[in-house]
């Protein structure tokens, strides 16, 4: 079985070369599925994983824009629709200078499996930009998110593929993306999500990644009979996804310790707490400043510079309970990863998307650890994305307290069907398997019932 996976890798890296974070998603999710295949050769008869790992469509486009200076900038845009066999394409748009197609490609897959395991009807898709927003007025932000849309338009609608945010797209870019597309389609509809609360948008939206990650941690941490009570907790990010772990982490009586973001991180031995962070969501979300300030308003704190030729990253090397990692891909290498088990770490819960190495993955499991992997953990934001798809087609909105329940009961089942899988498949305790597997099969049967399309 083992040369099937490796038939199809090679095919893989052979058709999309110089893509390596696109390679390392497929064949995560393809030593998981040897399991399925063994036992049920109907799907490798299908070629379902080359199927889903072949996107329906890629679109790539200029984006130019003028900026303040009255310089004429060029960037490029994407929109990768990976999987329709579900629901509308749906997922993210990240902004970021880093940004190409295998980095899209590897998000846009692993949407598909995450979007399955929220028990919501979507498909799964990714696009953005190699535009930076970082040291950008508001007013050039506008000018390129209308630039984006005016040919992003063409591709999507509600019930087609319905973008939101990632990194560096947030409840400003998706403000100006929103109102570009409506001038330009004259049709008010839910085309995209983490809109405003005024025009369409969710309670709870914003809040939803941080607060299912913790939720999700939490259901972990019950199958050992343990809590999140006074639990040491390691951050990173100190974006969207890091400010609301950290404020449900105080909620459920943990102690996060940490935040960074791409110049290093801060350690704060007292703990985070909702003073400070209150002070921080200000500084990231109103002055788009560095989190190194954060040590000259909390002197106790201490800021270490990040290095990015060094191989492993003190902020893991830290003693803790618990890590959240909600900052961006890889940013677990395989050092990391053994410091937080030799430390004695019992939980590690993916906010950001495949933030852990293989080697890194691979020591988590080997240690027994309860290791939640992104796609299940942070599925949280895109499950309130699809409430919100529901709030808008019925166009009623749901009180916060019954959006979170309806997140909560979200985590819980994804949890359990992860369990249950893994468990299935003869890999108790594996949330890996279990979440490539549950959301293969859901995927894979629809596209059984669809035919060869
Ligand atoms: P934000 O843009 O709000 O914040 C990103 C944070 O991560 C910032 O602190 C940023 O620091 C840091 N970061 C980004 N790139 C790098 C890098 N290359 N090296 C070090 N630090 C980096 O994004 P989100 O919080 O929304 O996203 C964080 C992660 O969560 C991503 O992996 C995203 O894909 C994932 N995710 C997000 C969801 C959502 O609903 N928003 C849903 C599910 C997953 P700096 O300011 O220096 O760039
Ligand atoms: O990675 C992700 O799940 C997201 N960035 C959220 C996608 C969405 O459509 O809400």
């Amino acid at each position: 079985m083992g040369s099937y996976v490796d038939a199809l890798m090679s095919d893989l890296v052979a058709k999309n070369p110089g893509e390596p974070e696109f390679h390392q998603a497929v064949r995560e999710v393809a030593e998981s599925l040897e399991l399925v295949f063994e036992r049920d050769p109907k799907y490798r008869a299908a070629k379902i994983l080359e199927r889903i790992a072949e996107p329906e469509r890629v679109i790539m486009f200029r984006v130019s824009w003028v900026d303040d200076q009255g310089e004429i900038q060029v960037n490029r845009g994407y929109r990768i629709e990976m999987s329709s066999a579900i629901g509308p394409y749906k997922g993210g748009l990240r902004f970021h200078p880093s940004v190409y197609l295998g980095i899209l490609k590897f998000l846009a897959f692993e949407q598909v499996f995450k979007n399955a395991l929220t028990t919501l009807p979507m498909g799964g898709g990714k696009g953005g930009s190699d535009f930076d927003p970082k040291g950008k007025s508001d007013a050039e932000v506008m000018r390129f998110c209308q630039s984006f849309m005016t040919e992003l338009q063409r591709h999507i609608g509600p019930n087609t593929d319905v973008p939101a945010g990632d990194i560096g797209v947030g409840g400003r870019e998706i403000g100006y993306l929103f109102g570009q597309y409506k001038r330009i389609k004259n049709e008010f509809s839910g085309v995209l999500t983490g809109k405003g609360l005024e025009w369409g948008g969710s309670l709870i939206r914003p809040e939803a990644t941080g607060y299912g990650a913790v939720y999700f941690a939490h259901e972990m941490l019950s199958t050992r009979d343990d809590s999140l009570e006074g639990k040491v907790c390691l951050v990173s990010g100190s974006g969207n996804v890091a400010q609301y772990t950290v404020e449900k982490l105080l909620d459920m009586g943990a102690k996060p310790v940490t935040l960074s973001d791409s110049d290093g991180f801060v350690h704060d031995p007292e703990g985070v707490n909702n003073e400070k962070l209150a002070w921080v969501m200000e500084l990231k979300n109103e002055r788009r400043g560095r989190i190194r300030e954060y040590v000259e308003r909390f002197p106790g704190a201490t800021f270490t510079p990040a290095d990015p030729k060094a191989d492993h990253n003190p902020l893991w090397a830290l003693p803790a309970d618990c890590a959240f990692p909600s900052a961006t891909q890889n940013e677990i290498g395989a050092k990391d990863a053994a410091n937080l088990v030799n430390n004695g770490v019992k939980v590690v819960c993916e906010g950001a998307n495949m933030p852990t190495v293989p080697e890194g993955v691979e020591r988590f499991l080997s240690a027994g650890i309860l290791y939640g992997p992104g796609k299940a953990a942070n599925a949280g934001g895109v499950a309130v994305s699809g409430l919100e798809m529901s709030q808008d087609a019925l166009r009623i909105s749901w009180e916060r307290e019954e959006v979170d329940a309806r997140l909560k009961n979200i985590m819980r089942s994804i949890h359990q069907q992860v369990r249950e899988t893994a468990e299935e498949y003869g890999t108790p305790g594996n949330y890996v398997n279990g979440a490539n597997i549950a959301a293969f099969r859901k995927v894979a049967d629809a596209m059984l019932d669809q035919g060869v399309v």
